[in-house]
């Protein structure tokens, strides 16, 4: 058992803590050791002093690009699920590690689709302007221009979160991670 891939906790989570928490249980079931470092999970604690402002945003993904650089120097595998929505701030954690080790999953959801969803009930609240600065509303998102990984709707329908991860695990797979 790890707590970290309850499945209770699925139905309210967005589609990038679904998939972390997917491909984490599914490299757990492979015997592989790994750990997800969640932005939203995180600002509960060791980033619990930032915001949302473009400056706070940058360091929340600075430092957890360094503790995700320390998981991997322990010789785990590390799931960082942010919205990291500025390329230059990707880039930087890019940057601090060996460059195959880094690997970008980009969650290509069309706005509306995450709007239907609205796991949390955040993109009413934005839409209310009752939440100022939110990614995809009010504030910028840059998509990469060299990902490793894309998942995106196949025939205008949404991947299950085991088919989103299945793109994830076969590509570690395939570059021999696993
Ligand atoms: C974006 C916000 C905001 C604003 C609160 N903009 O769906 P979630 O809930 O779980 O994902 C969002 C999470 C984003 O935290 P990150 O640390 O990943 O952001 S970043 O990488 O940009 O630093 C959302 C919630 O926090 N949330 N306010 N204004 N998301």
């Amino acid at each position: 058992y790890c707590g970290q891939f309850d499945q209770h906790f699925l139905a309210g989570m967005s589609w990038k803590s679904t998939l972390a928490c997917t491909v984490g249980r599914e490299l757990h079931s492979k015997g592989k050791l790994s750990y997800i470092l969640d932005g939203d999970n995180l600002r509960h604690g060791l980033n619990r002093d930032l915001g949302f402002k473009a400056e706070d945003r940058t360091e929340n993904i600075r430092r957890v690009g360094e503790v995700a650089k320390l998981f991997a120097d322990a010789g785990l595998i590390c799931i960082a699920s942010l919205i990291s929505p500025y390329r230059k701030d990707r880039d930087a954690c890019r940057a601090m590690l060996p460059d195959a080790n880094f690997i970008e999953v980009f969650m290509n959801m069309p706005l509306q689709l995450c709007e239907e969803r609205d796991a949390k009930g955040l993109y009413k609240l934005a839409r209310a302007g009752k939440i100022k600065g939110f990614t995809g509303i009010d504030d910028p998102y840059e998509p990469p221009l060299n990902c490793e990984i894309e998942i995106q709707q196949k025939d205008g329908v949404c991947p299950s979160p085991n088919d989103m991860a299945g793109d994830v695990v076969t590509y570690l797979e395939e570059k021999g991670f696993l």
